[in-house]
């Protein structure tokens, strides 16, 4: 296989799709070595099974807004891969959904549930409608015509969905209650779901909280201590406001946050009280993170329209809002600044320059698909514990978390490492995750 032969024939065959591209060529790129190594791979064209995904379902979603307005959205699910498990991965509900995002997610997502080291393929799925600015009604209409198309393709050991951006315990919780209308049974088809109807404890901080003991296992291999670190967070969303929750019991200071519409910047850190009030004012208020610096005028100032990486001083950038939100000139300026990680929270955060940016400086740098998997592991969990009818403690789960991350790390480690001794994450979490699946791709045959 050449990877630049495969991706220039994706490319024409899918030409309106650009995040897929870039996320089919990082993989491509840092596999071609290994893959070449196994000749059996190129016999059975595993590389075009595996960037091609089994199949896509996409609908019309027909709702009614609260003016009595019929409304249209587009919905969609990519089942991409599942020679190791059911398709598993997250619902998208925002504006920009479209079929190459949600095809360049659901790939990643094939390698991240493989690092993971559970039984768990790839999919994602989602919607253009936007939650923002909706009521609770609209968004379970919404929610209910989504899942009226979508039942009868998911189920708990076929498909099953969870959160991704947009999409957190209310909309699970209304996908999953319609689910359970629509197929009469009550299973785990979804993860996220409220604790009181299988829901695990700590998913709903898994991802953020993942992210940091990925961090902390990189820190260690350079024996860096994260008290005091300054770090700068994109976003202020599920993955954002927990990973500060976890860096600020870790003793270091969360210097930024932000939104679609902006950033804050707290020079001394934010303190708990206020990021108390950022989780009230994301989970209850569905307010704009401009109003914390509102509510707190002495200690935190707002940024309209700005992403943190230009101006927030810090010694850590954990990006954890959406994709391609910090480019190449957000890289060296974080560099120039002396940052010695990245951990990226988000899928696909950084763009390609960026990445080189970060491997070329030879910080420490740990790409999504390795570093936010501690979300859908839990999910993995939930699964098992659904299955066995049975709830773990959130001290369980919380062990189990860290122990997955840290084997995810050895595994990047494995992989990853290069002949100074510089651990490449990008690499390691590409090969690590390949393998798994390839293994399992040849045994099964051409299906
Ligand atoms: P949320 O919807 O809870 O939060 C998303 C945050 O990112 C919001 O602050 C949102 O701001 C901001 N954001 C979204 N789109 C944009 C954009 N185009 N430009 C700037 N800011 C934007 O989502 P999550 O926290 O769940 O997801 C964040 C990232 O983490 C995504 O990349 C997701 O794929 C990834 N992820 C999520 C996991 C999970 O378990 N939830 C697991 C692994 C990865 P605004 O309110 O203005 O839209
Ligand atoms: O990107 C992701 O890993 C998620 N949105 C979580 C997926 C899941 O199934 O928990």
């Amino acid at each position: 296989m050449k990877a630049i032969e495969v991706i220039d024939d994706l490319r024409r065959r899918f030409p309106n799709e650009p995040e897929y591209i870039q996320a089919v060529e990082e993989v491509l790129t840092s596999i071609e070595e290994t893959y070449n190594a196994h000749p059996e791979f190129e016999r059975y064209n595993l590389i075009e099974r595996l960037c091609i995904p089994d199949r896509i379902f996409s609908f019309r979603v027909s709702w009614v807004d609260d003016s009595g307005r019929v409304r249209t959205n587009m919905g969609y699910r990519i089942q991409h891969n599942n020679a190791i498990g059911p398709y598993k991965g997250g619902i998208r509900f925002h504006s920009s959904v479209n079929q190459s995002i949600l095809k360049f997610l659901a790939f990643e997502q094939t390698f991240k549930n493989s690092l993971t080291t559970l039984a768990m393929g790839g999919a994602k799925g989602g919607s253009d409608f936007s939650p923002r600015g909706k009521s609770d009604m609209e968004v379970m209409r919404f929610c209910q015509a989504f899942i009226a198309e979508l039942w009868r393709q998911i189920g708990p050991d076929t498909d099953v969905p969870a959160g991704d951006i947009g999409v957190g315990g209310r909309e699970v919780g209304y996908m999953y209650g319609y689910y359970k209308k629509m197929a009469r049974e009550f299973t785990g088809t979804f993860t996220g779901k409220g604790r009181e109807f299988g829901g695990s404890l700590i998913r709903p901080e898994a991802t953020g909280f993942g992210n940091c003991y990925f961090l902390l296992n990189m820190l260690a291999t350079r024996n860096i201590d994260i008290k005091g670190k300054r770090v700068a967070i994109s976003g202020s969303g599920n993955v954002a406001t927990y990973t500060a929750l976890k860096l600020m019991q870790l003793g270091a200071k969360v210097v930024s946050m932000s939104d679609s519409d902006g950033s804050i910047y707290a020079p001394e850190g934010l303190s708990d009280t206020e990021l108390q009030f950022i989780f009230e004012l994301k989970n209850v208020m569905r307010g704009r993170i401009r109003e914390a610096a509102e509510e707190f005028p002495a200690t935190i100032e707002y940024r309209a329209g700005e992403r943190p990486w230009q101006f927030a001083k810090c010694d850590i950038a954990m990006p954890s809002a959406t994709q391609n939100e910090l480019d190449g000139d957000d890289a060296r300026a974080l560099l120039a600044q002396g940052v010695i990680a990245v951990s990226e929270g988000a899928n696909m955060p950084s763009t390609p320059e960026a990445v080189k940016e970060f491997l070329n400086a030879r910080i420490l740098y740990a790409p999504g698909k390795a570093a936010n998997a501690g979300g859908v592991a839990v999910s993995g969990l939930e699964m098992a514990q659904n299955s066995q009818k049975l709830s773990w403690s959130a001290e369980e789960v919380d062990r189990k978390l860290r122990d997955i991350m840290s084997r995810i790390h050895s595994s990047c480690v494995e992989f990853g490492t290069e002949a100074d001794g510089f651990v490449n994450y990008v690499k390691g979490a590409n090969v690590a995750g390949f393998m798994k699946v390839a293994r399992a791709m040849m045994a099964q045959g051409v299906v």
